[in-house]
């Protein structure tokens, strides 16, 4: 262990890890004492080596303590954290003794630091004595913690991120790594322009920017993935790719899982048909993995997400098992995580269907055990209510309180509406955020500031196993405190005064590395109790380092069941034999085609601190509804109209984006925009909430839906120096400019009574303002412009349709003015129409804004490369994650 030796001029800064992805990327931060932050990657570290994506390198722009939330709120008003704790803790004691305490729920989050997630675990399952605590990791890795447990007897990811570039072949099956873990993406691209025979394949039904390396992309049919790799599977075994002594020695029931799979999918024909994809692309897959001995297959939410989650995470297991290709160098199935601390929370054992530390509720030893060490007076000693279940629980009145802790279920889960219809229904709802207003905080009764990133401190462990400290540039601003203050304070107050008498996150650490080694014999695959002891100030310094890492171990294991030693009783690793299902709900007559969703590039989830940042929301403005050509002509819709896009389970309003990248039947819709920053953008309205049986995982990506038209008299936009409330029933969305905020709007009124209502809203906003006004009622064109203080305050323009809009970009230049000159007055309401392209972006390059529009022009005037467009334009130059979208516009396909 080593203390990090800062040099003396480098005091100032801080060795951190970013907020976001699972990739775990180090950052090295500075305070730029004006409430932001200098941010660039840490060359040390091993998860990026210096890289950051376009998210992690704005994170110093996500610091404002605009929007904070800075002291606790009780019932609309503010209080002190006295108060509050009392209330919050009285309330939870009268619960659970007139109800007892299983009608206490929390529901919590990977972005909690792993302190944080140990202490709430602890609280709840151990002192309140709770069984329902779950997180929203059951919406993003329960499959995969599913499918490891049963192949490998633990939940453990066997491979390290050198893999990925070791690897002759990687196979992504249903991740958009360009997008959702950009720098493990420029880490295999970089690997594949060093050896071009390395081979990447993607396996999506979209077309997505991680295609831009692929030697093969396969669009297959959603949630078909289980065929493809049964397929495999037999293949591999037919054609004798088989490690013998491998599965001899080391797995058990391979048998079942060939009769499985010979059963649905005998050949390549019928994987084909099952994914409806041509079989010549399946055999070059089947080839190529087949000549690979260095194969990585990598999966995300494409397989997670699944009603068949678990069953295709087995399902690429599997053909790993066979053979032998597992924890050695370049080779192994890897699931990637989502967010910062997935891991974390799985390590201490915040699912509802474990206990703590890998151990669960099906081993009355380890209850024991976890008792004991806890000191625990009522500890839980069953498993509780997955999410989705436990929602509905919340809905029936079962579950009387809950307290939400870094997730924002308002917006993030399926079947949205019956989760804000549960929380609305309550008795005692506590939100701890470090944001003020969320679609979730609406609903809470009490609400707790929480420290963010840049104040919090702790640990976090990212998908190669590896744990990392993220360490505070500042204080807490206001009256925010770690969420592992509020929960231990909330412990004293129920009487556990010693069991939570932490004074640091070093004091959790140490315990929650104590219980991973307690009566640990090597059964249990998480084990950190090398650091089980280590003083405050090791744990400051502390490197990132993997687990396990046993006491009096010296030498760090990296890889995990190369010597065919897994965690079952009798250390063999598991086939599962798996059988293909299509999704739970198939498209029908009514509900014809299939909704799909995700990320964006620059969107980070509810988009509570990425929607705050100009230079992030210029990528994607406003979100999407992505149809193939050929379904927009079926049903109607118009490239950039607006299009209703309706389930059994709710609705929502997006622009169409028609896209050949698209399969046909199928349509996309980002999962990021809230009730807060839209109208109804809220795509979870819509999406079914059928979860898989073994993980409890839901079918996030195929509800069925019907999609059409929605006839609009007017476009328009506002752009306004404060934000603006809402709450018409028309079209709109809020994206952050650069002093200002714009709100993208529609609606189906005649242009004069919009603008009449709109005119209405600026005067209650702005009451004291000179108007530059412009109407044309025959033609529906209003234009205006509010000044006060030598500023522009707001500026209002509203046509028949997108083409009589003058651009954006100019007005909202404006805002970034201290003063505005006699000619920008005169301007203000001119403005030509540019074409929507050029305005709404997209800008490809977020960290030096550019356009799409400008890249067009560079290749149209003799840039060939990214290279040249780079030196033009500086587009690419800085973190990367643009260079897909740069290379498909060179090639012309975007
Ligand atoms: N920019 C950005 N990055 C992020 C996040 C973010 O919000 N924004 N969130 C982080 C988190 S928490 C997570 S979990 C990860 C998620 O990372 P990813 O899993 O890579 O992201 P998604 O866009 O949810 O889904 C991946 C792909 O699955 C495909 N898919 C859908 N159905 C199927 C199917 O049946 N089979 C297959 N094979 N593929 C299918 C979708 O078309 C989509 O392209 O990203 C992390 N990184
Ligand atoms: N349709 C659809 N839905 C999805 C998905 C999908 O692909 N499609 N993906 C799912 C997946 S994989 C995930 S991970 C979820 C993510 O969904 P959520 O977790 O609900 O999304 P976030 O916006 O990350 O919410 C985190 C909230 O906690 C706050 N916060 C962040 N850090 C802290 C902290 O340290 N302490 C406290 N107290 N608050 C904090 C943030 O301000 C924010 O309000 O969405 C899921 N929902
Ligand atoms: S890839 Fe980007 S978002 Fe993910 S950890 Fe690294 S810098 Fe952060
Ligand atoms: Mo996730």
């Amino acid at each position: 262990m080593t203390v990090l030796p800062l040099a003396r001029e480098a005091r100032d800064i801080v060795r951190t890890t970013c907020a976001y992805c699972g990739v775990g990327c180090g950052v090295l931060a500075s305070s730029d004492g004006q409430g932001g932050a200098t941010v660039a990657g840490d060359p040390a570290h091993p998860a990026n080596f210096g890289r950051l994506c376009s998210k992690g390198s704005a994170l110093g722009e996500t610091l404002g303590l605009e929007g904070r939330l800075l002291a606790p709120v009780i019932g609309g008003r503010p209080a002190g954290w006295d108060e509050a704790l009392d209330h919050v803790a009285n309330r939870f004691a009268a619960i659970a003794a007139a109800h007892g305490p299983d009608a206490i729920a929390f529901y919590v989050s990977g972005q909690l630091l792993t302190e944080d997630y140990y202490v709430a675990n602890k609280l709840l399952k151990g002192f309140i004595g709770s069984r329902h605590l779950d997180t929203n990791s059951r919406l993003c890795m329960a499959s995969s913690v599913a499918g490891h447990r049963r192949a490998f007897g633990s939940d453990t990811v066997p491979g390290t991120y050198e893999d990925l570039e070791l690897a002759d072949l990687v196979v992504l099956v249903g991740s958009n790594l360009a997008w959702c873990h950009p720098v493990l993406f420029q880490r295999i691209a970089a690997a594949r322009e060093a050896r071009p025979d390395m081979r990447v394949v993607v396996v999506d039904p979209r077309r997505t920017a991680t295609c831009d390396i692929a030697d093969l992309h396969l669009p297959l049919a959603a949630g078909s993935d289980v065929a493809l790799f049964n397929g495999l599977l037999l293949h591999l075994h037919d054609t004798g790719v088989v490690d013998r002594r491998f599965v001899d020695r080391h797995t058990v029931g391979l048998d079942a899982a060939l009769a499985a799979a010979r059963a649905a999918t005998p050949d390549v024909a019928a994987v084909a048909r099952w994914c409806g994809l041509p079989a010549a692309d399946v055999a070059r897959l089947y080839a190529w993995v087949a000549q690979s001995e260095r194969t990585v297959t990598v999966y995300s939410q494409g397989v997670n997400q699944s009603s068949a989650g678990t069953d295709k995470v087995n399902a690429i297991i599997n053909t790993h098992l066979l053979t032998g290709r597992i924890g050695r160098p370049g080779m192994g199935p890897f699931s990637v995580t989502g967010q910062p601390n997935a891991m974390g929370g799985r390590e201490v054992g915040a699912l509802a269907n474990q206990l703590a530390a890998h151990m669960d509720y099906d081993d009355p030893v380890a209850i024991d055990r976890v008792r004991r060490f806890w000191q625990a007076p009522h500890l839980a000693t069953g498993a509780g209510h997955k999410a989705i279940d436990l929602f509905r629980a919340i809905g029936t009145g079962e579950i009387k309180a809950v307290w939400v802790m870094a997730t924002n279920p308002a917006v993030s889960m399926p079947d949205a509406g019956q989760v804000v219809r549960a929380l609305q229904a309550c008795d005692f709802v506590v939100v701890s955020d470090f944001v003020r207003d969320t679609d979730t905080a609406r609903l809470a009764h009490v609400l707790l500031p929480a420290a963010a990133w840049g104040e919090k401190d702790g640990t976090v462990t990212n998908s190669e196993r590896r744990i990392s400290r993220q360490r505070p540039l500042r204080p807490a601003p206001g009256l925010a405190r770690p969420d592992w203050w509020a929960l231990s304070q909330i412990g004293r107050r129920l009487g556990y005064a010693e069991a939570f008498d932490y004074h640091g996150p070093a004091d959790i650490f140490r315990e929650h590395a104590r219980l991973s080694a307690f009566e640990n014999d090597g059964a249990r695959a998480f084990d950190i109790g090398a650091v089980a002891d280590i003083p405050a100030s090791l744990y400051d310094g502390l490197e990132p380092f993997q687990w396990p890492w046993r006491a009096g171990e010296s030498g760090l294991q990296q890889r995990l069941f190369g010597d065919g030693s897994f965690h079952t009783p009798d250390r063999r690793g598991r086939f599962v034999a798996v059988t293909p299902r299509p999704p739970c709900h198939a498209a029908t007559e009514a509900f014809p085609l299939v909704l799909n969703t995700g990320r964006y590039r620059d969107q980070w989830h509810t988009m509570t601190r990425t929607g705050r940042t100009p230079r992030l929301s210029a990528h994607r403005p406003v979100p999407l509804l992505a149809v193939h050509p050929d379904d927009a002509a079926r049903f109607g819709l118009a490239d950039d109209g607006l299009a209703h896009i309706e389930s059994r389970w709710g609705a929502a309003v997006m622009r169409v984006q028609t896209t050949a990248e698209q399969r046909p039947g199928t349509v996309f819709a980002p999962m990021h925009w809230t009730g807060v920053l839209s109208a109804a953008g809220r795509v979870n309205e819509v999406v079914n909430p059928q979860a898989d049986p073994i993980s409890g995982q839901p079918e996030l990506k195929a509800t069925p839906v019907r999609v059409s038209a929605v006839a609009t008299r007017w476009q328009g936009f506002v752009l306004s120096r404060q934000p603006l409330a809402f709450d018409c029933r028309g079209y709109w969305v809020a994206v952050r400019g650069a002093g200002h905020w714009r709100y993208e709007l529609a609606g189906p009124e005649a242009p004069v009574a919009a603008w009449e209502r709109l005119e209405a809203l600026a005067t209650a906003a702005v009451t004291e303002a000179e108007w530059l006004l412009y109407r044309d009622p025959a033609i529906g064109r209003y234009r205006a412009a509010l000044l006060h203080g030598g500023q522009l305050q707001l500026a209002m323009y509203i046509a028949p349709d997108a083409a009589g809009l003058p651009s954006r970009i100019g007005p909202a230049a404006l805002f970034s003015e201290a003063r505005i000159t006699p000619g920008q007055r005169r301007s203000v309401l001119a403005g030509r129409d540019p074409g929507r392209s050029a305005d709404l972006g997209p800008a490809v390059c977020a960290c030096h804004g550019v356009g799409r529009d400008a890249i067009e022009k560079a290749i149209a005037t003799g840039c060939r490369t990214t290279r040249a467009l780079g030196e033009r334009l500086r587009a690419g130059t800085n973190c990367g994650s643009c260079l897909p979208e740069l290379r498909a516009l060179l090639a012309g396909v975007a």
